[in-house]
């Protein structure tokens, strides 16, 4: 199992107080168990932002850091050590490790808070938190009113709040070299679980058994389970986007459309690909199919530092269009059909998102109302796709209720991209060679 050094840790908490002014106060909240029914819990996953900060992954803790303050300038508030209470739930880190294990300066228990924090206050020139979170924000209110209160004539209290969500979502936008390994990881073995859903696939499987055949080899693999909910959708439910009832039989003659992808060491894989429950695309499959494979092939050659994801998006946009149009499944010319959006009957998403701890991950799409431009170390999926409803009027019922996309996870570079996913076929001889039990070489693109 890979983890990260501590070091990258307290260099990161150093990097982000060091982009802000002296004595900026900033907090960051961990995530809190969620109640799933009666006295059990939903598993517990850790905050991004608070993960990304400091690699501890216990609920109910609050990351403070003030660069110049008095009491320290990273601080920890964390859950004591309590004997009875890690016998049922298991073994907390406690103050005293937290100082040595994650390089904090000091680290606090959470009955501390409330005397801890209007001191700093009191101390802060300005405030940084996520401001969208209210249950911090309340507090953050009543910690001003203590400071106020107990500090009535020395106090002068920040009188600036910024979102501290932001901030970070520049930092994790751009990943490092260690970040990057984590990731390989990650699609690395979202990869192996599509192979193995590829290759054990027979029609009249439920589409949750191929669920369960992907998730058990995340598991395997040491991630900790899926990065998202696993999207496994045969026949006419690959035209449903977020289809995650996986609860129908798969027929033989159709498509499977399975996105889905490990989270490893808190970074996800993002997979999607879609293949013939028989093993060999039919007629009409072949063409849709090679149709959204061109356009993902496209938009990974097209992706280089300085452009940008909407050009990716146009460019397979044009694509698929010009497709359509071949096929007689549009009618009319490429550039008024793409200005009419005539084409959003059959793709109705975005071809690219940030990929990272989250896989919707965080970091602006667009800069002072313009697209921003690729850099070296940004991650995000190319994911290209074409639904033909059921029950899609004015055409031949031949292509009605096939869905198909095809998703890779690629990493730009210095001169291009490096594709993360290619570990899991997507060309036709690629799928149907895999079913047959051949064994599949990774190619580049
Ligand atoms: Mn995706």
């Amino acid at each position: 199992m890979k983890h990260l050094p501590v070091e990258t840790f307290i260099k990161r908490r150093q990097q982000l107080m060091d982009s802000l002014p002296d004595k900026a106060l900033l907090l960051v909240p961990s995530a809190t168990l969620v109640t799933r029914s009666r006295d059990t819990e939903h598993p517990f996953r850790q905050d991004s932002d608070f993960w990304y900060l400091t690699g501890f992954n216990e609920p109910d803790a609050l990351l403070v850091l003030m660069k110049g303050s008095t009491l320290g300038e990273q601080l920890l508030f964390n859950q004591p050590k309590d004997k009875i209470m890690e016998t049922w739930t298991g073994v907390r880190l406690g103050q005293e490790a937290a100082v040595i294990q994650l390089g904090f300066d000091k680290a606090f228990t959470l009955a501390e808070i409330d005397a801890q924090l209007p001191k700093l206050l009191v101390e802060a020139s300005e405030v940084w938190m996520p401001i969208e979170d209210e249950a911090l924000y309340s507090r953050y209110l009543a910690w001003r009113q203590q400071a106020r209160a107990r500090f009535r004539k020395q106090a002068s209290l920040p009188n600036r709040i910024t979102d501290l969500s932001q901030q970070l979502g520049e930092m994790r936008l751009i990943k490092t070299p260690e970040e990057i390994e984590l990731m390989k990881e990650a699609a690395r073995i979202s990869a192996e679980a599509h192979n193995r859903a590829m290759q054990v696939c027979r029609p009249g499987m439920y589409e949750y058994q191929l669920q369960a055949e992907l998730e058990h080899e995340f598991k395997m693999q040491g991630a900790s389970g899926p990065a998202y909910g696993s999207i496994v959708g045969s026949g006419e439910n690959a035209c449903v986007l977020h289809y995650v009832e996986n609860k129908d039989v798969i027929q033989k003659g159709d498509l499977v459309l399975i996105d889905a992808g490990a989270e490893y060491q808190g970074y996800a894989g993002d997979i999607t690909r879609t293949f013939p429950v028989s093993g060999v695309f039919s007629l009409q499959q072949k063409q849709l199919y090679n149709l959204v494979l061109k356009a993902n092939q496209l938009a990974i050659s097209l992706t280089k530092p300085g452009v940008t994801l909407e050009e990716l998006h146009q460019a397979s946009v044009h694509c698929l269009v010009t497709g359509l149009v071949e096929l007689g499944l549009l009618k009319g010319e490429v550039p008024h059909l793409i200005e009419a959006e005539a084409y959003k009957t059959f793709y109705m998403h975005g071809t690219s998102h940030w990929l990272g701890l989250d896989v919707h991950d965080v970091g602006l799409y667009r800069q002072e109302g313009q697209a921003r431009l690729l850099e070296p170390g940004m991650v995000f999926t190319i994911e290209p796709g074409l639904y033909i409803a059921p029950d899609q009027q004015g055409i031949d019922p031949l292509w009605c209720g096939i869905g198909i996309r095809i998703e890779d996870d690629v990493l730009v570079t210095e001169t291009g991209c490096e594709v993360l996913t290619s570990a899991v076929p997507k060309t036709i001889e690629g799928i149907e060679g895999l079913m047959k039990g051949e064994v599949y070489a990774a190619t580049r693109i």
